[in-house]
């Protein structure tokens, strides 16, 4: 086996977003585009040589090839081992709890996240560092920088390596280790939750059902929820990974999971329904007749968590991107600790996780997690809401509103413009941010007074790092917020998302369809931004 050293040309589109490189399959394929990104990132790295790299993925069409070629890369470069995950998956909290379990110096993370996948899908590549947790903004722009400029990568001239063999084996100087995807995620689980009172929710008779929608949390979802927790068999639906996600959109929202919040809705469905994106990362949470907003969720996880054993000292913060609902910080006020509002992304979590500053996190995108890892853990949210209501044993919407009475309403929705013009989108955006300083005390609807109106800088308290242009914000005096910013993960064209947002007290109105309770902000939404006008489209292509 030698090491081949293979001159290349750099690609000018190796750009990460949000959350890694994601580009259509077809880019992918091109000729040197994985072996130029991920040379890239081991060129942005130091000291990594002899030391563990963990690499998994989703399992969506590619991930079998890009490991193939990861491997190589990374025996040629120096690794001293790659844990893998048994047919090359692993989900993306489980990559983030196995990189820091067996001290890894970081992990490859296969995935376009939610979007769908196939010949004609997404893929995407994310690096994970040592604690776990997507690389900082210092690493992707080095990253990205070095791609521009790439001229070789190196490669180890090896047959495919057998990764459905649980073992190791040896590759060059390197050793392959194929694991368990499964394992090490239950135990850490298990140290969490209290196995025994969800066991014995389901053994009262208590009926769920969880939705993998044919993507990597279904053999997770298997074993924890029907092999550990004793839910019966059925529990688990659509839990065979695929790479096509059995050509669906593997999105855990309500226009993706309509079935199920339908099912939730009659009076004959289960208690609880759940479902978790195609890399394991995000969640729905719906109980019988209430859907929970993400944003709702973080708030209501963050004010029952002392009640699984994991958190029962209390946490010690709360950390929301900042299109996130505001739901979360009365939480944190209320019990006293730090809150944190960070740009839109789990990386920016990070700092502070490490730091001991926050327990919780969470996003209006389907996101919520802790400590226990560096990335959003969607089986996580699940079983963290199971161990609640196994303790409070009443009805998730009972909870909810409990909540509500207790700490007031977040009415909250979003608003997305899929594949819109990327001209239009910019120029949407450049000219709102220049009337920005001209907003403040014009007032709408009669009395929506605009407070405040700015583009977000986030500083963060750990490193000192700032991060500009992190989305629009426009605040009205009762707190009410309309908040507007161009998607960093999607592949084609630009996607905007407007997100809503309006304060209901505890003593008032909770009963109100989400979209009627935010209907004068959505109209002034429209008259700052033009958004229907100038993209002549007569409404969002998604609502969450
Ligand atoms: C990623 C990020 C999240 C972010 C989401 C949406 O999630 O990890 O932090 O909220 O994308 O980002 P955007 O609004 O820029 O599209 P995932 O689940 O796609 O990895």
């Amino acid at each position: 086996m030698t090491i081949l050293t293979v001159k290349t040309t750099p690609y000018n589109d190796q750009k990460p977003g949000t959350s890694g490189l994601r580009k259509r399959v077809p880019v992918f394929q091109q000729p040197n585009y994985v072996e130029n990104f991920i040379q890239s990132i081991f060129d942005s790295l130091e000291g990594f040589s002899g030391q563990i790299l963990v690499i998994g993925g989703d399992g969506r069409f590619y991930n079998d090839v890009a490991i193939q070629k990861a491997i190589r890369i990374a025996a040629a470069n120096g690794f001293g081992k790659v844990m893998v995950g048994q047919g090359g998956l692993l989900s993306t909290p489980a990559a983030s709890n196995i990189i820091r379990h067996y001290k890894a110096f970081g992990g490859l993370v296969l995935s376009a996240s939610h979007n769908p996948g196939g010949p004609e899908g997404d893929f995407g590549i994310k690096y994970n560092a040592g604690n776990g947790g997507p690389a900082p903004e210092k690493i992707t722009d080095a990253v990205f920088a070095r791609s521009t400029v790439i001229d070789s990568y190196k490669i180890l001239d090896t047959p495919d390596i057998d990764l459905h063999a649980i073992g190791t084996q040896q590759v060059g100087d390197m050793v392959v280790e194929v694991i368990d995807p499964v394992a090490d995620y239950a135990a850490l689980m298990r140290t969490l939750f209290d196995f025994d009172a969800i066991k014995a929710l389901f053994a009262s008779g208590f009926r769920m059902t969880f939705d993998a929608m044919h993507a990597i949390t279904g053999p997770y979802a298997h074993t924890i929820l029907e092999d550990l927790l004793g839910a019966p068999k059925g529990t688990v639906v659509n839990g065979t990974p695929s790479p096509t996600f059995n050509n669906g959109h593997p999105d855990p929202n309500l226009v993706y999971c309509k079935e199920m919040h339908d099912l939730l809705m009659t009076p004959d469905g289960p208690d609880f329904g759940a479902a978790s994106d195609g890399d394991g990362d995000r969640n729905l949470i719906i109980g019988k007749n209430r859907f929970v907003t993400p944003s709702d969720s973080l708030a209501l996880l963050a004010a029952n968590a002392h009640l699984a054993p994991g958190y029962k000292g209390g946490i010690a913060g709360i950390a929301r991107s900042m299109p996130t609902s505001a739901a979360a910080d009365r939480v944190a006020e209320k019990l006293g600790v730090e809150m944190h509002e960070t740009p839109t992304g789990w990386k920016f979590f990070g700092n502070l996780l490490d730091a001991g500053r926050v327990t919780i996190c969470g996003e209006e995108s389907a996101g919520t997690g802790s400590d226990h890892v560096r990335e959003k853990d969607g089986l996580w949210a699940v079983l963290l809401w199971l161990n609640i209501l196994a303790v409070r044993q009443q009805s998730v919407d009972a909870i909810v509103r409990e909540h509500w009475r207790s700490y007031g309403r977040n009415y909250y929705t979003r608003h997305d413009y899929e594949e819109v013009d990327v001209a239009i989108a910019n120029e949407l955006v450049d000219e709102l941010r220049a009337r920005l300083p001209s907003l403040p005390g014009r007032i709408f609807a009669d009395d929506l007074q605009i407070a405040y109106a700015d583009d977000f800088t986030y500083h963060d308290p750990v490193d000192g790092s700032t991060s500009a242009r992190q989305g629009i914000r426009i605040g009205f005096t009762d707190g009410s917020r309309i908040v507007l910013r161009l998607s960093g993960t999607g592949t084609v064209g630009a996607t905007l998302r407007v997100y809503l947002e309006r304060y209901e007290a505890p003593d008032g109105r909770h009963d109100l369809e989400t979209q009627l309770a935010l209907e004068p902000l959505i109209g002034i939404a429209e008259d700052l931004c033009k958004i229907r006008e100038r993209t002549g489209r007569t409404g969002p292509s998604v609502i969450t």
